[in-house]
């Protein structure tokens, strides 16, 4: 199961033909741009390539108006003259002859993608698209967009496939206020959408795309507004909103398809977004949505003006679609105060809607509404665009190679290695030097040569791993703690290195050398621990350990995750404890999601008893989908009181545990 990519050069096969300034950046260049780099990378080459349709009526009704969509079809026939005056009824847009076949092939595109991966053909795709989609509404035209290309794919799928859960990602840097009001009453489709806002100061200037148009009567809840009102925003800042709020709450509603209006002006030098998030973000966007759904993401482009940035962004997703591990996410500094102010809102508006950030602060009395303009802080905005107009560097984002090996396993005898995997147990003597190194450190006592043997494996696994020569690796062993201390002393040894461990369930975690930062040990169990003895030891407490998928969700997207991102580490030591208690599911869920973490060297080390579960651990690894977890209930009061104490203990520390703004005391609060 591939990564299908929709293309067809037809599409730019339209353009602007009078002069118009707002309308000069939507040109043809922005699919050949993206295309060729997808081309000349390789990566087209290993995608699927489906070939476009034109949408048919019947699609098209399923979102426009009939009177729309017949006067849409007039415009071919249209004089220059006439398309201009056609143009001017909805502003923001222009038309052309071919525009409106291509709207047709772009609106198709989604559909041959969607009908692609549901019927299983393919695991997720993407399609570069002109016209794009998301502002055009049931009767209008609007920014550069005809048919509302996202929105007929997610009615498509509920008709055609009863698909019952849509989830729509608009990281594009506008308000796809076409799918908004598409969707507004319907709980079937959720749409987030974040986007430059400054206060309605923004295009499309709707009062409608705050934080607080939460939907409509059954629909209320299922649409999300993040307003940025700010330019500059920064990949902390679209990561927290990831973490505190779309990713809690897409877990809790649990997708059966993810569709992402994947417009890239919202990465760095984009001349309409003017934020700063870098190409290899969108790998991280694009990998954290890659385990809803069972995996089923679809990816249609909206916007994205500047053409560099737009091409490596489109790499960088497409590569993500394909498997390939994720860079090491990059600038990661915490949110901006404006970031904050939104993403407190944002929460506060959704709270009583999702108990997955139901314990989320309410907006304090004075409320630090997007809705308050500070007029004092406009004049300096005014400044800071002048200067960081449209010459923004940045570096081309590394090649990203993936290691020879992808998964390599270190198993006891007598446990078939799984599909897929290399199995590494040595057959010839272990390294003398390693194996002399580990009967004085650990093995005093004991002639144990199976054990020796384990662990020589277990280093050659993690050296090849520090060398990229094998990405993820897994080994079953007797003795879990001095697995631990082997590799944590092995990998520290190294200068930059830093380790996470993972650890799941009960039972002692050697926490030695913990205090140095070159490892970040975070432990759920269901043991009350002591207090946390250091910054680097994080006991995470759950009622019932593991079991409870809720609570133990709830603890991975909200403090795992960012303190996994903000550490940064070049190796995940993922330890699964005897009785663990946590289910195949869940733990797939938190293999996929840590392997956006140190370019997915994910070391996972397991008892030896637990032999059943190296098949559904090596899937993982080797990157498949997880499956959903279903409809989450709301998590165990004692649990959210757990996880919400500890982050607010941590966030001096991590700011990316932080989901308020600091107070801030200045002449400009009252
Ligand atoms: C496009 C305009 C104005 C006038 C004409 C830019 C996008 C996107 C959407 C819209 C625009 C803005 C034509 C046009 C604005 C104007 C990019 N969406 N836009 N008039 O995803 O007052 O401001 O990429
Ligand atoms: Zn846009």
């Amino acid at each position: 199961m591939g990564t299908a990519l929709i293309y067809d050069e037809e599409m730019t096969n339209y353009k602007l033909l009078w002069v118009d300034p707002a309308c000069k950046i939507e040109v043809p260049e922005r699919l050949t741009v993206s295309y060729e780099a997808l081309v000349e990378s390789g990566l087209a080459d290993r995608c699927m390539s489906i070939p476009v349709r034109e949408a048919t009526d019947a699609d098209i009704l399923l979102v426009h108006s009939e009177d729309y969509l017949d006067a849409v079809k007039t415009t071919p026939y249209k004089t220059l003259e006439e398309l201009k005056e056609f143009t001017l009824q909805f502003g923001d847009v222009y038309f052309h002859p071919n525009i409106y076949h291509c709207a047709k092939l772009a609106a198709g595109a989604a559909l041959q993608l969607v009908d692609s991966v549901l019927t299983g053909k393919m695991r997720n795709g993407m399609a570069l698209v002109r016209p794009p989609g998301h502002h055009s509404m049931c009767s209008a035209a609007s920014g550069f967009c005809v048919f509302n290309n996202v929105a007929i794919a997610a009615k498509y799928a509920k008709q055609k496939y009863g698909v019952k859960r849509v989830l729509i990602v608009d990281w594009d840097i506008h308000h796809g206020q076409g799918v908004q009001y598409c969707f507004e009453d319907d709980p079937s489709v959720l749409y987030f959408s974040w986007h430059r806002y400054e206060h309605q100061k923004y295009w499309p200037h709707l009062r409608e795309s705050d934080f607080d148009i939460v939907g409509k009567e059954k629909g209320a809840g299922f649409n999300i507004n993040v307003p940025w009102n700010k330019v500059g925003m920064q990949n902390s800042d679209y990561l927290s909103v990831f973490f505190h709020i779309l990713l809690p709450v897409a877990y809790e509603f649990s997708p059966d398809l993810v569709l992402v209006c994947a417009g890239f002006d919202s990465g760095i030098g984009d001349p309409e977004g003017k934020m700063c998030a870098t190409p290899d973000i969108f790998a991280h966007l694009t990998h954290l949505l890659m385990n809803l759904a069972g995996g089923k993401v679809c990816a249609v482009l909206e916007g994205g003006y500047n053409l560099t940035s737009l091409a490596q962004s489109v790499c960088q997703t497409v590569q993500t679609l394909l498997g390939d591990p994720v860079p090491r996410p990059s600038n990661l500094d915490g949110p901006c105060k404006s970031a904050l102010e939104s993403l407190h809102c944002v929460r506060s508006a959704h709270r009583r809607y999702w108990s997955s950030i139901r314990h989320a602060a309410d907006l304090p009395s004075c409320e630090i509404s997007t809705k308050h303009i500070k007029l004092a802080e406009d004049k300096l905005d005014k400044e800071e665009e002048e200067k960081s107009a449209e010459e923004e560097v940045w570096p081309q984002p590394p090649k990203r190679v993936p290691s020879a090996i992808r998964t390599a396993v270190v198993l006891p005898e007598g446990v078939a290695c799984p599909d897929r995997c290399k199995c590494l147990m040595s057959a010839e003597d272990p390294d003398p030097l390693i194996a002399n190194k580990f009967r004085e450190n650990f093995l005093k006592d004991a002639d144990d040569s199976d054990a020796l043997t384990t662990l020589s494996s277990l280093i050659a696994l993690a050296e090849r791993m520090e060398k990229n020569e094998i990405c993820s690796g897994l080994a079953l062993v007797r003795d879990i703690s001095m697995a631990i201390m082997c590799v944590i002393q092995h990998t520290a040894a190294a200068l930059s290195n830093r380790v996470l461990v993972v650890c799941v369930g009960d039972g002692k975690v050697p926490s030695h050398g913990t205090d140095d930062g070159k490892t970040l040990v975070v432990q759920f169990s269901s043991k009350k621990s002591e207090e946390q003895k250091c910054k680097y030891y994080i006991p995470v407490c759950l009622k019932k350990g593991c079991q409870d998928a809720s609570g133990f969700m709830q603890a991975v997207l909200g403090l795992l995750l960012p303190l996994g991102y903000e550490y940064d580490p070049s190796l995940v030591l993922l330890v699964k404890m005897p009785d663990s208690g946590l289910c195949d599911t869940v733990w797939k869920q938190l293999i996929g999601l840590l392997q956006g973490l140190a370019q997915g060297h994910t070391l996972v080390l397991m008892q030896d008893v637990e032999r059943a579960c190296v098949g559904p651990t090596a899937s993982s690894l080797l990157g498949d989908a997880a499956p959903s977890l279903g409809q989450l209930h709301a998590p165990l009061p004692e649990d959210v009181e757990a996880v919400e104490s500890l982050r607010h203990r941590l966030k001096a520390d991590w700011k990316l545990l932080q989901t308020t703004a600091p107070e801030t005391r200045g002449a400009d609060e009252h």
